[in-house]
């Protein structure tokens, strides 16, 4: 084997992504995101993601989660078309309308949880799996390949996948993410310090984030912008790239502005937002 090699990830991708608005342009042409997950006890991830993904700019964004997390969505974020599910024949209308499918932030990983993945991975959509989604994959999927997705996991969550540690993934982050595109195709985005992107196009590496971001729902805010750019027409890895350089220049921002404690997931995306229209 190769010793694996990462090219530097660069913010100038961000301005290649986001081209003015069509003076006519309406929310149709900007794509419809969906975002499955916020079992009991963790709405919030799904809210996080939900949210992150109508702010980078996708046209519409629906949230499939547990029912009782409705109303906090709708109060919070009354712009995502919030609907509770009880189970798949819940959930399958509202994929069938998306173009792109984030699932995974606060899923859980009972049979609720089973049932969405199996519901996102049946669609046939391009999918974003995160968190539990990615916890389900390798418990009953130990197989699964596909080109159209794209995997978020951190060390832990990468662990699970290839039957490892977080500490061996973190004692060879360059190796981890090709084994994990080799084993399961599509693109891969090893989070943690210096993230790592692995693709068709190689493998690179983001020089950007601080540890302001080591706090709870950073990674669900990540997996809902990368839906949003996919919804907006990105290609997926291209996607990947610009949205792991996006939200790590948007906490180098918040850190900037306001210090790196007390940095709360919640803010990055109105910093991205900053970023995003830098030049038009
Ligand atoms: P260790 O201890 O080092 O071996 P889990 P989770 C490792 C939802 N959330 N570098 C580390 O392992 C998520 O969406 C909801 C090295 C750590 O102990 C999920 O659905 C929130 N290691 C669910 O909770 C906000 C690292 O992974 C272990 C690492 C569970 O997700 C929070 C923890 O991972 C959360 O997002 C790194 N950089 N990062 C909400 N507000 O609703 C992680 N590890 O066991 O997969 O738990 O990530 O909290
Ligand atoms: P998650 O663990 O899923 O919530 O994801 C955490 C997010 O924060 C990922 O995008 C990580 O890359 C990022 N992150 C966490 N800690 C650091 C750090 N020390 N430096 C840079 N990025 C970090
Ligand atoms: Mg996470």
């Amino acid at each position: 084997d190769i010793e694996p090699q990462a090219d530097l990830l660069d913010a100038g991708l961000v301005r290649e992504a986001f081209p003015p608005r069509r003076r006519t342009s309406h929310k149709g042409n900007h794509g419809h995101l969906l975002v499955i997950g916020g079992a009991p006890g963790f709405g919030g991830a799904a809210l996080l993601a939900s949210e992150a993904g109508a702010r980078l700019g996708a046209g519409k964004v629906s949230l499939a989660t547990a029912p009782e997390h409705v109303g906090a969505s709708l109060i919070r974020t009354p712009e995502i078309m919030a609907r509770g599910v009880r189970g798949v024949s819940d959930a399958e209308p509202l994929v069938d309308m998306a173009d792109v499918i984030v699932v995974g932030p606060g899923l859980g990983k009972d049979a609720w949880g089973q049932g969405m993945l199996q519901v996102a991975l049946d669609s046939g959509k391009p999918l974003v799996i995160d968190a539990d989604g990615l916890n389900l994959l390798a418990l009953y999927w130990p197989d699964l390949q596909r080109d159209d997705w794209l995997l978020t996991p951190h060390p832990g969550e990468a662990g699970r996948l290839l039957e490892s540690s977080s500490a061996a993934i973190e004692g060879d982050r360059l190796s981890a993410v090709r084994d994990l595109q080799q084993r399961r195709h599509g693109a891969i985005v090893l989070k943690g310090a210096g993230t790592l992107v692995a693709g068709p196009m190689g493998i690179g590496v983001c020089p950007y984030g601080n540890p302001g971001m080591a706090s709870g729902g950073t990674g669900d805010v990540l997996s809902g912008m990368l839906g949003s750019l996919i919804a907006q027409g990105l290609p997926l890895e291209q996607a990947a790239r610009t949205g792991v350089t996006l939200h790590a220049l948007a906490a180098d921002l918040a850190a900037q502005k306001e210090g790196e404690r007390g940095l709360l997931a919640g803010d990055l995306a109105s910093y991205a937002r900053i970023l995003m229209n830098l030049d038009n």
